[in-house]
């Protein structure tokens, strides 16, 4: 069985999606979604939002979480949802997808709206567009007037997680969603086609890059 996974190339909730596939070793491809041009998203899975991952049995299932769950129901193993700890990882990645992504994600903005512009003017546009319509006029703007401010935010949520992967190489021993929910919400500070994670936290670093080597089922500690 193989899977078609809509994304656009700098979301982290795509990021959290496309790493999953890759440890439970499911074949898939990739549709980049124009952010100007959605119509085959919008006709395989009823809306204009990724991810969004089709099955060859027809099924289309959207949102990352609800993907990574469908995932682990048809693909058990290798898990991602380690026994006695299924629901330390949904809450620990819902306040992940959450809470520190309206953080992270208000850091990274001077880097994406940079990524859209490389894509064209149109398209810096209407990401702005829409950001500015869900948070308030001149929201994007303001993000990028006061950029250290929101990276200091930014390593006060991750502060967290830096101090705990000292003592562990995944947030909760074994490898499982909160993890992936934290690698894909990460990627907001790769945006650029650089690794932009604030260098003080080592920890982050490392973390980052041993779930970005996972190419296919890896071995876990
Ligand atoms: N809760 C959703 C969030 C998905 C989400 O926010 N997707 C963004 C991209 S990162 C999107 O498609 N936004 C629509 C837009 O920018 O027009 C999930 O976990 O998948």
């Amino acid at each position: 069985m193989s899977a078609r996974l809509y994304q656009f190339g700098g979301s982290p909730y795509c990021a959290k999606v496309r790493k999953i596939l890759d440890f439970k070793g499911i074949d898939h491809e990739i549709i980049e979604v124009d952010y100007l041009e959605r119509k085959e998203l919008l006709s395989a899975s009823g809306q204009i939002s990724v991810p969004a991952l089709s099955l060859d049995s027809g099924e289309t299932i959207v949102d990352s979480t609800r993907i990574a769950l469908r995932l682990e129901e048809l693909y058990p193993e290798p898990t991602i949802l380690p026994p006695g700890w299924r629901g330390m990882h949904r809450a620990l990645a819902d306040h992940i997808d959450n809470a520190v992504a309206e953080v992270l994600f208000r850091a990274a903005i001077p880097d994406k709206a940079a990524f859209y512009r490389a894509e064209g003017r149109d398209r810096e546009a209407m990401w702005r567009l829409v950001r500015n319509r869900r948070y308030g006029d001149g929201f994007v703007d303001e993000m990028i007037a006061r950029h250290e401010a929101q990276l200091a935010r930014a390593c006060d949520a991750l502060a967290p997680f830096e101090e705990e992967l000292g003592e562990r190489p995944f947030l909760l021993g074994r490898i499982g969603l909160a993890d992936f929910s934290l690698y894909g919400q990460l990627c907001h500070f790769t945006v650029s086609g650089h690794n932009r994670i604030p260098e003080q936290l080592r920890n982050i670093h490392a973390f980052y890059d041993r779930i970005d080597r996972i190419s296919s089922a890896p071995e876990t500690p």
